[in-house]
């Protein structure tokens, strides 16, 4: 039994995510959590709420609560919706928590202890009409390097390279639009990543087997002139981590806190401490997974982002980690997605385009979701989600290929043999042969989950699907049995351990539809079929089942015309 940390990317606590977000961390995370869960090996799959920063601050003033209240608030929704997709962290946390804090003063001070934290009286852009300094994602301007007019004062998401707002040409706050801004003088601290290049650069470079999605993002802005500058890990903000050195005071650094890409990625680590403590376990419990010295040598480490927050992971957080001269565990795979596009654009919150996870959920079960996003997720380039594709795979999936063979067994066993598996003789040449059809892709399935290979897993299972379809149609138990009632009842009694075994195998993918398949089978007995001929044999003649309702509804076309409309987007 090995032991995998799995983290998937932060949510900003503003608002209700879509399901681009979804499928580019949290999603795929999950896959592989429960399939690594479901070999029998040890999961801490951790993930939070992204709270500090101008994003909570100016939604919570649209809502008109206090910034605080805003963020317990907006967790709890983001936290029902999680579980409302199957999500199955161990704790989802939250940044603005004390342990967090904690680990984020403590980090600041390890860093200034070790020489990598210098002082800096910076610029930083006021904005009178919005009365505040104004940090980088709420400056927009045109980006230096590629002229992108919409680029954030810390990234531009264009070409992907992290900025300072003072970079920016015609700047303009994207607050209020004001370009009324006021360079001042203000001190800052600034983490030495510049010192830590050598270091990094040695880390990336024994990462051969790392996507070339990632490592051409991290190369990229490593050994590009300024990818890793000294940066800026302070703010005047109100809402945030406190700067503190440990838990010292900061002379000089009152009022200011924390940036909040400085203190997010140590929340993987503050959520680990957060699950010890809701599980009333003591720091040693969270500490085996993070410190290299108190147990976590053996652990993997794998992290899940959007493609955008690579450089962050590859680059800020391990000079953080590696710059404490402590042995934290680091990341040992970064899987990294590209984007979704929605009917050929973009999602909008703002426009109301696209659908995002609450309405989802309103309209459809979550394994309608996880199936497609999952099996079209945008892992070597961007997925583009349209309705057409959506209704069609859905309903040739889920409906005819999977819902459809477990109906039609359970059926048909129920009118002739009673809601009990029947005996009949022992497997003949067919069922061997499927045995061998279905080892093979079971090994391909595992091969392409372990590798992460999302897609690649998804089609394998949906092949395993089709092979219990194929053998019925070849078998055809309705036929067989007006002249061989007992090869029927064989031959019924390996459909109905083949829908333990898909119920099984599915389960990383679509885990409701899994349950309930498990359910209807009587069995909670899980076990990964390793043996495959062992594990149709799961179920022994006489052992009692219930035949399922219709498990997935097909989407008509009236339902996909209606939601197509619904979630086009006010037209711009
Ligand atoms: N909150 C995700 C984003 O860019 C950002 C990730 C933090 S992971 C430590 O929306
Ligand atoms: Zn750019």
């Amino acid at each position: 039994m090995a032991r995998h940390l799995i983290t998937s990317a932060l949510p900003y606590i503003n608002g209700i995510k879509h399901l681009g977000n979804l499928v580019g961390s949290q999603l795929p995370a999950d896959l592989y959590a429960r399939y690594l869960r479901a070999r029998g090996h040890e999961v801490m799959f951790i993930c939070a709420t992204d709270e500090h920063g101008t994003p909570a601050e100016l939604a919570a003033a649209k809502t008109g609560e206090a910034v605080a209240d805003y963020c317990a608030r907006m967790h709890s929704v983001q936290t029902a919706l999680a579980q409302g997709f199957g999500l199955s962290f161990d704790h989802y946390g939250r940044s603005s928590s004390d342990q967090n804090r904690r680990l984020t003063q403590h980090f600041a001070g390890r860093l200034a202890d070790q020489g990598y934290i210098r002082e800096v009286v910076e610029k930083q852009v006021y904005s009178h009409a919005d009365n505040r300094f104004l940090p980088d994602r709420y400056i927009e301007g045109t980006c230096p390097n590629c002229g992108y007019d919409k680029a954030r004062g810390d990234q531009c998401e264009n070409c992907t390279k992290q900025l300072d707002p003072t970079d920016l040409i015609n700047p303009r706050s994207a607050i209020s639009g004001s370009t009324d801004l006021e360079v001042r003088e203000t001190k800052h601290l600034y983490l030495r990543q510049s010192a830590l290049k050598g270091d990094i650069a040695a880390w990336i470079d024994g990462k051969a087997d790392w996507p070339i999605l990632t490592t051409s993002i991290a190369r990229k802005w490593l050994n590009d002139g300024d990818g890793l500058q000294d940066r800026g890990i302070t703010r005047d903000l109100d809402w945030g981590v406190p700067v503190k050195r440990g838990d010292a005071d900061w002379p000089g650094m009152e009022g200011k806190v924390f940036y909040v890409w400085f203190d997010a990625p140590i929340e993987y680590i503050g959520a680990t401490a957060e699950w010890a403590e809701a599980n009333g376990a003591d720091d040693a419990a969270w500490r085996r997974w993070w410190r290299l010295d108190e147990g976590a040598e053996d652990v993997t480490y794998t992290q899940f982002m959007g493609k955008d927050n690579v450089p962050f992971h590859t680059l800020s957080f391990p000079a953080t980690l590696i710059g404490s001269g402590e042995p934290w565990k680091m990341v040992d795979y970064i899987k990294s997605f590209n984007y979704l596009t929605y009917q050929g654009g973009q999602f909008s919150t703002s426009q109301g385009r696209g659908v995002f996870m609450d309405h989802a959920l309103e309209i459809l079960p979550a394994d309608y979701w996880r199936w497609w996003l999952l099996s079209h997720a945008p892992e070597s380039g961007d997925s583009e989600f349209t309705w057409e594709n959506f209704q069609q795979s859905v309903n040739k999936d889920l409906a005819d290929v999977l819902g459809n063979f477990v109906s039609r067994i359970t059926k048909f066993c129920r009118a002739k043999f009673g809601e009990t598996v029947p005996e009949g003789p022992a497997w003949g040449p067919a069922e061997l042969a499927l045995i061998d059809t279905l080892t093979t892709r079971i090994r391909a399935y595992e091969a392409n989950m372990e590798a992460m290979e999302v897609r690649k897993a998804a089609s394998e299972l949906r092949a395993i699907w089709v092979s219990g379809n194929e053998y019925l149609q070849s078998a055809a138990p309705w036929t067989v049995f007006k002249t061989d009632p007992d090869q029927a009842a064989m031959q019924v009694r390996m459909g109905l351990n083949l829908i333990r075994l898909y119920a099984i195998l599915s389960q990383p993918f679509i885990p409701f539809a899994s349950a309930s398949m498990l359910a209807a089978m009587g069995t909670d007995g899980a076990d990964w079929p390793t043996d495959v001929a062992q594990a149709l044999q799961a179920l022994a003649p006489g052992h009692g089942f219930t035949v399922p309702e219709v498990m997935f509804a097909k989407i008509s076309d009236e339902d996909r015309a209606a939601w197509e409309a619904r979630f086009q987007g006010v037209r711009t």
